[in-house]
């Protein structure tokens, strides 16, 4: 039996110093009806963003800090937290507050409701994002456009939403790049998935690790990685592995 109550917060960060002391305060407050604990995976930030965590701690927040000191990454760091968490209803956000967290409870009842997932959604009807550049809009789009054949939700790329652990424990994760979130709905090929429309914050504090073409690139590769885990039953089995061997290598 699941106690539904309860949730597993999860928040990768990297250089995130001067926005968790923020972000934590909030997510308790508009979680504070429901249990929940909080797991920040900090890939050992030289800014001292694990120092705040722990301060975040002793303050009496439920904060769990894992810092990882020889990987970095940010699917491997959520499937870190995945890993150390001990709630049946697993929760994924930005650090930075892009990801308002008023969202959660909204997030939390798509899931109460019967969701196996629930996304806080970038473009479904009601969301926003008036804030983005054309040119980073354009790329989101296209980004999207090439996980089509991947998925039928509205946005699997933005990293906010909840799943239920139940569902997800067997699943391997491949532990590359950014976009967990695709993973695992490509994996798990959900039936009943809720899109809540977000509008989606400027970061608040530091920079962004993830826009560059570098990133991008890999992001690219990672996708070709799924495509294959989806598709792959249709060309050779010695194709499939050189194309994969390529794909994951430096990601
Ligand atoms: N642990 C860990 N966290 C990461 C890593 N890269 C990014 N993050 C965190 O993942 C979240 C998203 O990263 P951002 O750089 O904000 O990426 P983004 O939101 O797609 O890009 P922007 O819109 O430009 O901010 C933030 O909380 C980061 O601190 C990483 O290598 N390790
Ligand atoms: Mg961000």
């Amino acid at each position: 039996m699941i106690e539904w109550g309860m949730i597993s917060l999860i928040l990768p960060t990297y250089n995130e110093a001067k926005n968790i002391p923020l972000l934590v305060p909030l997510v308790s407050q508009f979680l504070a009806e429901i249990k929940h604990e909080i797991i920040i995976v900090d890939d050992n930030s030289p800014d001292g963003t694990a120092l705040e965590a722990r301060k975040l701690s002793r303050a009496g927040f439920p904060v769990k800090v894992i810092v990882r000191k020889y990987e970095r990454g940010l699917a491997s760091a959520t499937v870190r937290g995945f890993e150390a968490s001990k709630y049946p209803i697993l929760a994924v956000m930005d650090s930075d507050l892009q990801h308002n967290p008023k969202y959660l409870p909204l997030l939390y009842k798509a899931i109460q409701n019967g969701a196996q997932m629930a996304i806080g959604s970038r473009y479904t009807k009601g969301s926003a994002f008036d804030n983005w550049p054309l040119h980073r809009k354009l790329i989101s789009k296209l980004a999207l456009l090439v996980t089509r054949p991947l998925c039928k939700v509205k946005d699997p790329l933005g990293q906010f939403y909840m799943v239920r652990k139940d569902l997800i424990k067997d699943v391997k994760f491949e532990k590359k790049g950014l976009r967990l979130s695709l993973e695992i709905l490509v994996k798990m090929n959900f039936t009943n998935v809720v899109e809540i429309p977000i509008k989606l914050e400027d970061r608040h504090a530091g920079e962004s690790k993830v826009l560059s073409f570098k990133s991008a690139f890999k992001e690219l590769k990672m996708t070709l990685v799924l495509y294959l885990w989806k598709y792959g039953r249709y060309i050779p089995q010695i194709l499939k592995q050189g194309i994969y061997n390529w794909a994951i290598k430096g990601l």
